[in-house]
């Protein structure tokens, strides 16, 4: 018996992880792709970036001179065409997905993209049909995408603790979403596919079910806001079963970075995002924690949860799959998302137009 074989027999779900290292591409190298790099060179393990890409190209040098063995490869379509790569993450900006998503799934090779996974519903579908076409050819998942909350512990346990029916039927939930700043250009559309789309899948996510119905109120706006931008925004979702998701989305508190999301059952609630853990207040020893330091970014509050989903990834992909949301639920956001840009603009609540499955 090999060495191999005796580790597959310890791990049987890993029987079939390739001894080789995945071999990364990573598109679009900002603030989340180069933390990506970073993660990957240091704290993933089989996987290697072999390429980085991006429209700054000294940045992109200076990115890989971080890694040892990586590249720049300046156009991302040759970069996705690399024999050296087995893999891609796409970091670009949102109106590039589309094309990268759709290059990797022609040369059939795995994908996570960082969310939106297009820029409106009818492209995402679009990546659904394509990804659906490749999937009955082959009988695999090529695209993974990066709604990173899934994979973090405070989310996955209140998941858990709703799936478990110890709150009871869940009937309302509050999403908090405040960033302490943003950039210039970010509109209050941006608000809606750049921030709200998290709690979009958080809602599909904790009550497995779709969003009918979006409804935007602007309430008086911070002077700190951007200019032109209505911040704060009231986010209203109405579930297909009835229940309500409100979402207050804050992104120029000045703060911190503050994602709380509390689930109101019949038999109790549960709430996370304090910075503390899970504080559960029906039946609850544990009181709610203050004084303590507030996350000041998604990139540390949410650091554990993209280890966790990279990590997950990688082993994935070896395997030939994905592990965590795919397209149809980068389709949903994306169609949610499109609706809450209407509602925003209209001030009317807008349904949800959602293709069949
Ligand atoms: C940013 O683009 C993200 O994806 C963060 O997770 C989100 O919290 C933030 O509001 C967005 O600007």
């Amino acid at each position: 018996m090999t060495t191999t074989e005796t580790a597959a027999g310890v791990l049987p779900e890993m029987a079939d992880v390739p001894a080789r290292e995945l071999r990364v591409a990573v598109l679009g190298v900002g603030m989340m792709g180069a933390d990506h790099v970073a993660r990957l060179h240091s704290r993933i393990s089989g996987a290697q970036v072999v390429v980085v890409s991006d429209a700054f190209t000294e940045k992109a040098e200076q990115v890989a001179a971080e890694v040892p063995g990586c590249r720049v490869v300046a156009d991302p379509l040759a970069a996705i065409a690399d024999p050296d790569v087995d893999a891609v993450v796409v970091a670009s900006p949102g109106q590039f997905h589309e094309a990268q998503v759709l290059a990797c799934i022609e040369r059939g090779i795995p994908v996570l993209c960082e969310k939106p996974l297009t820029m409106d519903a009818e492209s995402s579908l679009a990546v659904v049909r394509a990804e659906d076409e490749y999937a009955a050819r082959t009988g695999r998942r090529l695209v993974q995408v990066g709604f990173m909350r899934r994979f973090d512990p405070e989310y996955a346990q209140l998941r858990a603790l709703i799936a478990s029916g110890q709150l009871g039927e869940p009937l309302v939930v509050h999403c908090a979403h405040r960033n302490a700043a943003v950039p210039p250009h970010f509109t209050s559309e941006m608000m809606i596919s750049d921030s709200v789309v998290h709690e979009v899948d958080v809602a599909r996510f904790l009550l497995d079910e779709e969003i009918a119905a979006v409804t935007v109120i602007r309430p008086k706006a911070t002077r700190h806001a951007v200019a032109g931008q209505s911040d704060p925004l009231l986010v209203l979702f109405e579930m297909t079963s009835g229940r309500i998701v409100d979402v207050e989305c804050f992104v120029s508190t000045g703060v911190a970075y503050e994602v709380r999301t509390e689930v109101v059952g019949e038999d109790g609630s549960a709430m996370i995002g304090l910075d503390a853990g899970l504080v559960r207040q029906s039946t609850g020893p544990d009181g709610a924690v203050r004084g303590h330091r507030m996350a000041p970014d998604f990139r540390e509050r949410f650091g554990r949860a993209y280890d966790i989903q990279v990590q997950r990834w990688v082993d994935a992909a070896r395997r030939g799959t994905i592990d965590g949301p795919g397209v149809w639920d980068g389709y949903a956001a994306s169609a949610v998302c499109t609706a809450g840009v209407a509602a925003l603009r209209s001030g009317q609540r807008t349904e949800v137009g959602l293709a069949s499955r």
